[in-house]
């Protein structure tokens, strides 16, 4: 079985995120998304309400599993059996950080890294962004689903239209 991991805060997951899952559950045969568990970085949202959220944005994909991990991802990749982590490569500014943790991974345990170009379209979303422009009360509609969006309004104690 060709199996792939795409690991990440997720907090919350963006439409940007949900290309990559998407376009990867077309070439794997499982893609297990990995929400980091980071005690030491309070996030907008729980562990669980990111699993939750994720599980039903990505309901229509039967190949896509839905996990939570702590500790070292390459440990997360072994103890799974998985042999690939994904990445979504936004700009160059991504890169330099990619490449250290991909060579990292590599040599700490031979696990492989691929990147995938990201849809342009997507290319300048990321959670931090999403949090700070639906905190003022902009609208990020157009760039995560409908129930991220209401979730994200919700927790800022913001309208929703
Ligand atoms: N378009 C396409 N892809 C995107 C977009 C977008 N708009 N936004 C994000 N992505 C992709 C990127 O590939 C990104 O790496 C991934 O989604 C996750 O993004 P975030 O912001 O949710 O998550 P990060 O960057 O905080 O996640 C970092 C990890 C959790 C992957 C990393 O810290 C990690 O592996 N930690 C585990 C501990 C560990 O093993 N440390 C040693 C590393 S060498």
């Amino acid at each position: 079985m060709r199996r792939v991991v795409c690991p990440g805060s997720f907090d919350p997951a963006t439409n940007g995120h949900l290309d990559i899952i998407g376009r990867a559950a077309r070439i794997y045969d499982e893609v297990v998304v990995a929400v980091l568990v980071n005690p030491s970085k309070a996030g907008l949202f729980t562990i669980d309400e990111r699993l939750e959220m994720l599980r039903a944005v990505t309901a229509g994909y039967p190949n896509v599993r839905i996990e939570a991990f702590q500790g070292l991802l390459v440990d997360f990749c072994k103890a799974n059996d998985i042999p690939i982590v994904l990445k979504g490569l936004r700009a160059v500014s991504d890169f330099d950080y990619e490449l250290q943790m991909a060579q990292m991974n590599l040599g700490l345990a031979g696990v492989e890294t691929l990147f995938m170009a990201t849809n342009p379209q997507y290319s300048f979303l990321s959670s931090s962004l999403i949090k700070d422009v639906a905190k003022w009360g902009g609208d990020v509609r157009q760039h995560v689903p409908e129930l991220i969006a209401d979730r994200l309004y919700e927790r800022l104690g913001k309208k929703s239209d």
